[in-house]
């Protein structure tokens, strides 16, 4: 082979990869931007944009939602914001996870930056002082939670699949989950942040995390008729979503899904530590027990008990007060190994295999816990 051809075909290959570079980044232009704001009646629209990755939220996302929601919050023409995700699939995924762990590995500014706004962003849907409609039509998972849960309106489809999994990835169930879950029924909230239990459809609305539950097909209706609503105060949006909610009977009759276990749930989940649950699951003897002693035993014995915690203290502050916490709880797992070693297991090498550091719960000592909860000083997050 002669020198001048080598050359030629690695320049050849070299023009092919910019090519299909350039093709690529003409794909994503096309796909437009990630985030679509636009004005509809007497209604902003938010739509997450990014499909091919179920939506999932980045800092841009942020940094283009959090000015407007702000700005439609003071504008005049402006009566109710509508939330919802595009391409059919997700509402919302969660977080780039991913890019925040190859910050946190690198000592990048985004591993701060990103919980910190992020957190700020839910905290201003859930002080939103106009009406505020979340339409939760497809997957709806940790960052996405932050973005629906506390707001005054969440319309649940029979294609809404909600989970809060953190627990898998060495994290915790964040963007105020400390808020939210121990405010859910009994003991529900615990049990769905432990076991990253995932609720379907009309469960979503019958656990407490939706307010209403209509058809996926309907959605395109319900949202014209609330841009074009008169006087959008949350009387009138309360009374559209509930005519909606009303005329639909699907899956009406099946039961929730946890209904046979909520007292189960209840007494299983009553206890002081991780570790006592563990054992009330481990010697029950029930199939539905057994099941969640399985499934506690892949997560994280460092988010079990930070979450457990979490949960704890969340249940008596307000959601600023959470949000700070959590914010304090994001640096410590920036600080250890088992949200990096779960992102790599669960999000980049799939093979769903991590390996804990510490990998057994009475590893976890009391004092790494109490620390993870200790005050930033200056760089706490302040609402
Ligand atoms: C547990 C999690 C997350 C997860 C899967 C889990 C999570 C998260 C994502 C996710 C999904 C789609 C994406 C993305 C991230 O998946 O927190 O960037 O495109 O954000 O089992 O906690």
């Amino acid at each position: 082979m002669s020198a001048s051809f080598m050359f030629n075909s690695t320049h050849r290959l070299g023009s092919i990869c910019r090519l299909r570079r350039i093709q690529g980044h003409m794909m994503s232009s096309q796909a437009g931007p990630e985030v679509l704001l636009q004005r509809v009646g007497c209604a902003g629209v938010i739509t997450l944009n990014r499909p091919r990755a179920l939506n999932a939220l980045n800092i841009h996302m942020i940094r283009t939602i959090y000015p407007q929601l702000k700005a439609w919050q003071s504008d005049g023409d402006t009566d109710i914001v509508i939330i919802k995700g595009a391409g059919g699939k997700a509402f919302c995924a969660g977080g780039d996870i991913r890019a925040v762990t190859e910050a946190g590995k690198v000592g990048d500014s985004l591993a701060q930056d990103f919980f910190r706004e992020e957190y700020i962003l839910n905290s201003v849907i859930g002080g939103y002082t106009k009406p505020y409609v979340a339409l939760i039509d497809g997957i709806t998972m940790g960052g996405g939670v932050g973005l629906s849960v506390h707001g005054q309106f969440r319309v649940a489809t029979e294609k809404t699949l909600f989970a809060m999994p953190e627990t898998a990835i060495g994290l915790f169930p964040d963007v105020g989950g400390g808020y939210f879950l121990p405010r859910l029924p009994g003991k529900l909230g615990l049990f769905l942040a432990l076991t990253g239990f995932r609720l379907k459809g009309r469960d979503v609305q019958r656990a407490g995390v939706a307010t209403h539950f209509i058809e996926s097909h309907k959605i395109p209706d319900l949202e014209n008729e609330l841009v074009e609503l008169k006087s959008p105060s949350n009387e009138a949006v309360a009374s559209l979503l509930e005519s909606y909610h009303n005329k639909t009977s699907l899956d009406a009759d099946k039961p929730f899904a946890l209904a046979q276990h909520v007292q189960d749930i209840d007494r299983l989940f009553s206890a002081g530590s991780v570790e006592e649950i563990l054992l009330n699951l481990n010697t029950d003897g029930s199939a539905f027990a057994s099941k969640q002693a399985e499934t506690l035993s892949k997560m994280s014995p460092t988010s079990l008990k930070l979450t457990f915690r979490q949960l704890q203290a969340g249940a008596s502050l307000s959601l600023q007060e959470v949000l700070r916490m959590e914010y304090r709880l994001t640096q410590a797992c920036m600080r250890g190994n088992d949200f990096y070693e779960g992102v790599r297991a669960v999000l980049i090498d799939k093979d769903h295999s991590p390996k804990w550091s510490p990998s057994s719960l009475q590893e976890v000592t009391d004092e790494s816990v109490e620390h993870s909860f200790s005050s930033l000083g200056e760089k706490d997050l302040h609402l």
